[in-house]
């Protein structure tokens, strides 16, 4: 079983290549749910329905989030009765928000909503929620905290931030699927390249999957969402400046190994790094080099494929 903690774009497109390479019986997907907020009466999970519809072949490339082919009539006629239109939600995406918002009002889980929307979508791969319960990121910045949605969407990612925080983790309840893949063998772990702050360290912020993590027998795989110095999208790198950290692949593992112990065992970094190699294994780490740029679905399934082979080297060490 290969688990792959994901979020974000970077993480959608690492996941589609695992889905590509691996049959649904060895590869779970869990997802970061700290961008998740109640907005217009919805319960909104961006990473969930980016890794879905990326997963569906049913995402919006240029957006980077919510449908293809998408129309907005809806978030129009919000906007034009003096509606909260910040956060723009697409006709199509729109159903899927009713709906979901109907199940959880009927006592269903997140993972179980999310399995039902998956089917609906043709996805036979599992992707699970990292917690049934809410996990919201707060971003700390020198004028007080922000909830996420309004940091990254409403304030476009303008302010400096100092910190984060995970409300929520310490009461965090992974799903039932979730606790039985933690308790089974695991081959490795892949974490994706997705923003260190906001995407993978909510998930690790859940006790279980921390105490999972801490107590392992696996290899866990971590592939820079860092390239030369600049991430491939989103805020990670300016997170990173303003944390006083130096955006690139080797301060990246340096931040993990900080944070996370010795949570990393081997990295993959793009090939624009490659001078980094020797400072990345002078920390006793092993380092994959290749093509990381997810430019489309085949370079996804390459990437993944190498992850794998790269692993599956470290399982029998
Ligand atoms: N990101 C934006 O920058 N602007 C939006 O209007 C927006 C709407 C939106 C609607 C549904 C959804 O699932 C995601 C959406 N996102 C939007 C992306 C969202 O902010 C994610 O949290 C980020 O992609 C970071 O993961």
């Amino acid at each position: 079983m290969i688990v792959a903690l994901a979020g974000g774009v970077g993480g959608a497109k690492l996941a589609v290549g695992l889905a590509a390479v691996l049959p649904p019986a060895e590869l779970t997907i869990v997802v970061n749910t700290g961008d998740d907020f109640e907005h217009l009466g919805f319960t909104v999970c961006p990473d969930l329905d980016t890794v879905l519809y990326t997963l569906a072949g049913e995402n919006n490339p240029k957006l980077g989030w919510g449908r293809a082919g998408e129309t907005w009539n809806f978030m129009n006629e919000v906007k034009r009765l003096g509606g909260q239109d910040w956060f723009q939600l697409g006709d199509r995406d729109l159903a899927l928000h009713v709906l979901r918002r109907e199940a959880l009002a009927r006592g269903a889980s997140l993972s179980t909503v999310m399995r039902d929307l998956a089917a609906c979508f043709g996805v036979e791969h599992t992707m699970l929620p990292m917690s049934e319960t809410p996990v919201r990121t707060v971003v700390k910045t020198k004028f007080g905290e922000l909830a996420f949605q309004d940091y990254f969407v409403r304030l476009r990612c303008k302010p400096r931030v100092t910190g984060f925080r995970f409300a929520g983790a310490k009461a965090a309840r992974v799903p039932d699927a979730l606790a039985r893949v933690l308790r089974e063998r695991v081959d490795a772990v892949v974490i994706c390249p997705s923003n260190p702050f906001v995407s993978i360290a909510p998930i690790v912020s859940v006790p279980a999957i921390k105490a999972w993590l801490k107590a392992r027998t696996f290899p866990v795989i971590a592939v820079s969402p860092i390239i030369g110095g600049a991430a491939v999208k989103g805020p990670a790198a300016k997170m990173m400046r303003e944390l006083g950290i130096k955006p690139n692949a080797l301060e990246i593992a340096r931040h993990y190994e900080r944070n996370y112990g010795n949570a990393v065992d081997h990295w993959v970094i793009d090939q624009q790094d490659a001078k980094l190699i020797s400072a990345i294994e002078r920390m006793g780490k092993r380092v994959l080099v290749t093509d990381t740029l997810m430019t489309s679905r085949r370079k996804s399934a390459i990437l993944a494929r190498q992850v794998l082979g790269f692993a599956r080297k470290q399982i029998n060490v």
